[in-house]
């Protein structure tokens, strides 16, 4: 029996996310072997700061090491597909941070490749696993709310709020034409498809780029860093601050999200409600260990995260006791948790809790759709005609085949007793 400590991982790429990768690796008991950075001293320098034995100088350096079995992709969004496929054609298993890629042409491709190796293969959309949206999932697929009618709410930050405010996902030609919506509005809307168990059908969208001038400092600027001192080189902006968009999902439950990395106070905001036919749910990313649960004929109930009152999903990703506030960091290890099972086991299981490529890929279709109805100003279906090879081992129904993607979730035990 593989136990996580058996299995070797790498992790290229060790900004704000790459280093919470590591964090998380290392409270599951995998040993992190090595990580890659943009230059052999740098990555030295990383390595040293985080106690990790190697630091390789290039990824065909980090692939010829025999005792990596598993990578994490944490680099700059443009870098995604090259080193990801060059990972699968290396026999390993792979994370890879959101977006999958920069164009849906690159994530179909590594759809395809994942497929035909039948490696393990994920994207980080690591939101799915606070505790209690891994419950509300199996209750939603369980009846609790009823048939999903409407599907609100946003995901707002504000570390991109000032003129002064640098980032490399600002540059098109490193994190991609859509911004806001590939960074963050590719969380919600992977999380509320996950949630509901049905993907966005058509979108209506509108993009702002509420400051069309920034300044650049010289030298580089980690993820949320708030420094400012220096010389700055102004720089017009091509890329969207927010988005407003309107969703029809594939049972015609209707949505509507805001998305902005320019909302003032809002430091990492993702809020959601959920209305069914009999209840209603909604949860807060601020205030993870709490879900909020609505009645027409009783009174609404207020869920704090507890294994002992969660169905065995949300326990699974449950690591502390209730009133032991879990976060974002605990995300990471409930996350690589699920994946790692899947590692040890050798190949995908029938169907993820996790985001698979798929997944990933089908969060690009999406994207695609919306930019497209930002640039039309007209309704537009999500493409999904491109055909596309059901997943290693995944049930793909006919909807899916298309995508590969799929948004079912493994059969679960009845919900063990409490609210939804
Ligand atoms: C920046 O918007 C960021 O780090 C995202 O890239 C992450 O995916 C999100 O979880 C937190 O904010």
């Amino acid at each position: 029996m593989t136990r996580p400590s058996d299995i070797g991982t790498a992790v290229v790429g060790t900004g704000f996310i790459g280093t919470v990768h590591v964090d998380a690796l290392r409270r599951l008991g995998v040993h992190v072997v090595g990580i890659l950075e943009d230059t052999p001293e740098h990555g030295a320098a990383r390595a040293a700061e985080l106690a990790v034995p190697r630091a390789y100088a290039t990824l065909a350096d980090l692939l010829s090491d025999d005792g990596v079995r598993v990578v994490h992709v944490t680099s700059p969004n443009h870098l995604h597909h090259a080193q990801v496929r060059e990972i699968l054609a290396a026999g390993r298993h792979v994370v890879c941070e959101k977006p999958l890629a920069m164009t849906s042409d690159e994530s179909a491709e590594l759809v395809s490749l994942a497929a035909s190796t039948g490696l393990v293969n994920a994207v980080n959309f690591n939101i799915r696993f606070y505790p209690l949206n891994q419950h509300l999932a199996a209750e939603i697929e369980a009846g609790a709310l009823g048939e999903v009618r409407l599907i609100s709410g946003h995901y707002l930050q504000d570390w991109l709020a000032l003129e002064t405010d640098w980032n490399w996902r600002l540059e098109p030609g490193r994190g991609g034409a859509l911004r806001a919506v590939g960074d963050i509005g590719s969380h919600f809307l992977d999380l509320v498809t996950f949630l509901s168990g049905k993907r966005v059908l058509s979108v209506m969208a509108d993009l702002a780029t509420f400051i069309p001038v920034r300044r650049e400092p010289r030298g580089p600027v980690m993820t949320f860093s708030t420094e400012h001192a220096g010389e700055t080189v102004e720089r017009p902006m091509t890329t969207e601050d927010a988005a407003t968009i309107l969703l029809r999902f594939e049972n015609g439950a209707r949505g509507v999200v805001a998305i902005s990395q320019v909302s003032h106070g809002r430091k990492n905001s993702l809020r959601y409600e959920i209305d069914g036919s009999l209840a209603a749910a909604a949860w807060n990313s601020e205030q993870p260990d709490e879900l909020w649960i609505g009645h027409r004929e009783r009174p609404n109930e207020l869920l704090l995260r507890n294994p002992a009152l969660m169905n065995a999903a949300g326990r699974a990703a449950a690591g502390l006791p209730g009133g032991h506030v879990e976060g974002f960091g605990e995300t990471f290890p409930a996350h690589f948790a699920a994946i790692y099972a899947d590692v040890a086991a050798g190949r995908p299981s029938e169907r993820p809790a996790y985001a698979t490529f798929a997944d990933g890929h089908d969060e690009m279709l999406v994207g695609d759709a919306i930019a497209e109805s930002a640039r039309s100003g007209r309704w537009v279906d999500v493409h999904r005609e491109r055909a596309m090879p059901a997943r290693a081992g995944a049930t793909a129904t006919a909807a899916t085949a298309a995508t590969g993607a799929t948004t079912e979730r493994p059969a679960e035990t009845p919900a063990q007793g409490g609210p939804a």
